[in-house]
């Protein structure tokens, strides 16, 4: 099939920086935590821009916003596109949000050439994706893979709001969640478009690139429980310092990470009580550890345990950790990645395969269909900062290149 149908860039960019304002402050960048007000800006901006393209639009039972675009055969297995619009705290416009709008560009463009596809097309944004509010995340694409669990509905906010009122709030019933699992026969692939986030096709002057595998990430929460003493009158080796705990023990990740050649990082910490002559009593923060390989990282988390054991027996305090994560590592589809190659070489468009380390949608879909990814450059590697940026020119190929291979998909 030659295709010669091209995206209207302009009009894709219009909704990344239309998008993009939606939950921007200032120098802070873009906050649109999973079904804050802004979430819920952002989600009816995705569902008239579905529905200005002329896609047919359903909202799942957990609040996946799915636009269609009908194939001439009904019952053929569906080609699906799509990403996250929620962000982290203090985002980019592009994570995410150039694999939802770039996405429904090129459907759009697809229809408005009037050409005929065999397979129908459907564009989605997935509910929390980032897990940034909850503390969890891939929330949308584990429900349609029928993995998501009961117990999400209990996770409560900062505010102390459980994921269940938050849906109520979003007009979703928690209770029909089941109702979102897609069967793996209705599925014919799913590809994503995604930032990079890291600097390799910078390093390479490539603006595209074709995933081949995505780290897999296991989040952790630990709280330490030490003992609250005077700053003042407890001699130091008679403190039960909780803060002292959690410091050794990052450390001891960083020292884990490398040593496997993975990546563990603490992103959140909460000290209590919190008073500059109060030795702290309680410290309770994150762990997230990823790896490319299962039994690598199943390594390193043994041995962050271990750790955490060996500190809490020396300063006699006592931990407990709660996994809130556990998503396997996982390749793309051959299949995929060379329908997304021969849509490349059609484009004359330089590219190149690469590891994934983020972590996206696209690691749950993985078990219900065909995956494949196409990464846009990042500048600098930036993201999760609202420095995060990509250049015009990458994100039009980048979306180019999704719609040839949509267009060959769904042939
Ligand atoms: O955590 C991640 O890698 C992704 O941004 N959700
Ligand atoms: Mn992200
Ligand atoms: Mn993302
Ligand atoms: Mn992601």
């Amino acid at each position: 099939m030659v295709i010669t149908c091209q995206i209207n860039q302009q009009r894709l960019w219009n909704t990344l920086l239309e998008l993009g304002e939606i939950g921007a402050l200032l120098e802070e960048g873009t906050t649109r935590l999973s079904l804050s007000v802004e979430d819920l800006k952002a989600r009816q901006y995705v569902i008239n821009l579905m529905k200005e393209a002329g896609l047919k639009v359903r909202i799942d039972a957990v609040g996946n916003i799915i636009g269609k675009l009908e194939g001439t055969v009904k019952q053929a297995p569906i080609v699906l596109t799509g990403s996250h619009i929620d962000t982290v705290f203090q985002g980019g416009i592009f994570d995410g949000a150039l694999g939802v709008l770039g996405a429904i560009e090129a459907v759009r463009s697809i229809k408005e050439s009037g050409f005929q596809l065999k397979h129908s097309i459907e564009v989605v944004s997935f509910t929390d994706e980032e897990g940034t509010r909850f503390g969890t995340g891939y929330i949308g694409s584990k429900a349609m893979a029928g993995e998501l669990d009961e117990a999400t509905f209990l996770l409560t906010d900062a505010n102390g709001m459980t994921y269940a009122e938050a849906f109520l709030q979003a007009q979703l019933d928690p209770r029909l969640y089941k109702q979102a699992k897609r069967e793996r026969e209705e599925l014919k692939a799913y590809v994503e478009l995604h930032i990079e986030q890291g600097k390799v096709l910078e390093e390479h002057q490539l603006p595209v690139g074709i995933v081949t595998d995505i780290q897999g990430p296991i989040w952790l929460d630990v709280v330490v429980k030490g003992h609250a003493d005077h700053a003042g009158a407890t001699p130091m080796y008679m403190r039960k310092d909780a803060a002292l705990a959690m410091a050794e023990l990052m450390l001891d990740i960083e020292k884990i990470a490398k040593m496997y050649d993975g990546v563990g990082t603490v992103g959140k910490v909460n000290i209590e009580p919190g008073g500059v002559n109060i030795i702290p009593g309680l410290a309770a923060f994150s762990v997230d550890l990823r790896h490319i390989n299962k039994e690598s990282r199943t390594k390193m988390m043994n041995e962050v345990y271990e750790a955490i054991n060996r500190i809490c027996q020396k300063r006699d305090v006592h931990a407990e950790m709660d996994m809130k994560k556990a998503v396997d590592p996982t390749s793309c589809q051959v299949e995929v990645i060379e329908v997304i190659e021969e849509s490349c070489k059609e484009l004359d468009v330089p590219t190149m395969r690469l590891q994934c380390g983020a972590g996206h949608d696209s690691l749950i879909m993985a078990k219900l269909t065909k995956m494949g990814m196409i990464f846009v450059r990042s500048k600098e590697g930036i993201s999760h900062n609202p420095k995060e940026w990509s250049d015009y020119e990458d994100c039009m190929i980048g979306t180019q290149v999704l719609l040839n291979t949509l267009m060959r998909l769904a042939e």
